[in-house]
């Protein structure tokens, strides 16, 4: 049994590192191919599409997003496991399927057999049997594993400024707008600084945002340098006496300058004139799995962040994302995405997603 059990460990991992390596190749081949059609939308974008949809604002509010309502996809993936050990009580074929649950859930073998080994190794000491008990359990060491870090965004700066990393398409700008509604709403003024220049939409899209949660946006031409619009967002931000500055970047890049180079000169730029970085976030979709994972790799080897915001949670996603995330990364998921609204983004809560994933 055990030896099965490992040899099938064996082999997922294979196949998921060939998926990893897969995935960065066609990551490569994914940013090459949309450098043109960016191109293409760049073009019809000045004509005046925009990819955000106004809200209707006379709508009654809907429920207020939390874990236990958004999660349903990552929910489900652990139902059946959920199911199984109640109705059959804790034996050997619990610890398989948890393990199995764990992986199809985008947690990773090495995360799911960490998760798995040392719930096993306490349950045993313990003498756990009851098919309750060892949910709590379970639950509480997530809870544990995930939790107790500084969540809290760094605001010491006139201005405090904020950068928004990550692959195209991920939520930094819908993030910001959100963060944006947030802060505003707390009493503190915010500058947005419109660095994707990639695109002319992009600063509209930002424009909106700041529209929406009543922040100021600075922007450039479109093809602007992107460090520039940000340091002048922040000089701008500084004379104004409004003491934070959140920038947006672009995901890919028009000429073949490496990205990693690109967000590096962002970074000292922005430090240099009166603002401070305080907070360098990278946006991760999570319903993107273990392709997702293979990226924020990339951006954590060059970009010194602060924190992860793990968007998308809402949709697809299987919620093992972030415990991968928290394990490998040794960066802490600080903000959740749970929809596309103003308010569908709340502070990562360990102990509130550990209940709402296994209950
Ligand atoms: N369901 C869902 N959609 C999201 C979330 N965050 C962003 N999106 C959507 O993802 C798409 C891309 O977002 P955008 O902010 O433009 O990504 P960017 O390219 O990284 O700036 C948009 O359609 C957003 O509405 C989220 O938490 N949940
Ligand atoms: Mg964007």
């Amino acid at each position: 049994m055990a030896l099965r059990r490992r040899r099938k460990r064996d082999e997922q991992a294979a196949v998921e590192q060939e998926a990893v390596e897969q995935a960065a190749v066609e990551q490569e081949a994914v940013e090459q191919a949309a450098v043109e059609q960016e191109a293409e939308l760049a073009v019809e974008a000045e004509v005046g599409s925009t990819p955000v949809e106004e809200e209707d604002e006379s709508e009654p509010e809907s429920e207020r997003a939390s874990f236990r309502n958004r999660l349903a996809t990552a929910r489900g993936t652990f139902s059946g496991f959920l199911a199984s050990v109640a109705s059959r009580g804790v034996d050997d074929a619990t610890w398989e399927e948890l393990e199995d649950a764990l992986v199809l859930a985008d947690a990773g073998v090495g995360t799911a057999t960490s998760v798995l080994d040392r719930l096993k190794e306490r349950a045993k000491a313990e003498k756990i049997a009851d098919p309750e008990a060892l949910v709590a359990m379970l639950k509480s060491q997530l809870a544990e594993d995930l939790g107790g870090r500084d969540l809290e965004l760094g605001t010491d700066g006139s201005p405090a400024v904020w950068l928004f990393v990550g692959v195209n398409g991920v939520g930094k700008t819908t993030t910001i707008g959100k963060l944006a509604a947030r802060e505003v709403r707390g009493g503190r003024k915010v500058v947005l600084a419109a660095g994707d220049t990639f695109r002319a939409a992009a600063a509209e899209q930002l424009g909106m945002w700041a529209d929406r949660s009543g922040a100021e946006l600075v922007r450039g031409a479109a093809g602007a340098d992107p460090s520039s619009v940000i340091y002048d967002a922040i000089e701008h931000a500084a004379s104004a006496g409004v003491p934070l500055v959140m920038a947006d970047t672009a995901g890919r890049l028009q000429n073949r300058t490496n990205l990693m180079e690109e967000l590096a000169k962002i970074h000292r730029v922005a430090g240099k004139g009166p603002g401070t970085v305080t907070e360098v976030l990278l946006v991760i979709d999570a319903s993107t799995g273990q392709n997702g994972l293979a990226q924020a790799r990339r951006f954590t080897e060059s970009a010194e962040l602060t924190g992860v915001v793990l968007t998308k949670l809402d949709g697809s996603a299987k919620g093992g994302i972030v415990m991968a995330v928290q394990n490998e990364l040794d960066v802490p998921v600080k903000l959740v995405g749970l929809g596309e609204g103003l308010d569908d983004l709340v502070e990562f809560d360990a102990a509130e997603f550990a209940e709402a994933l296994f209950s």
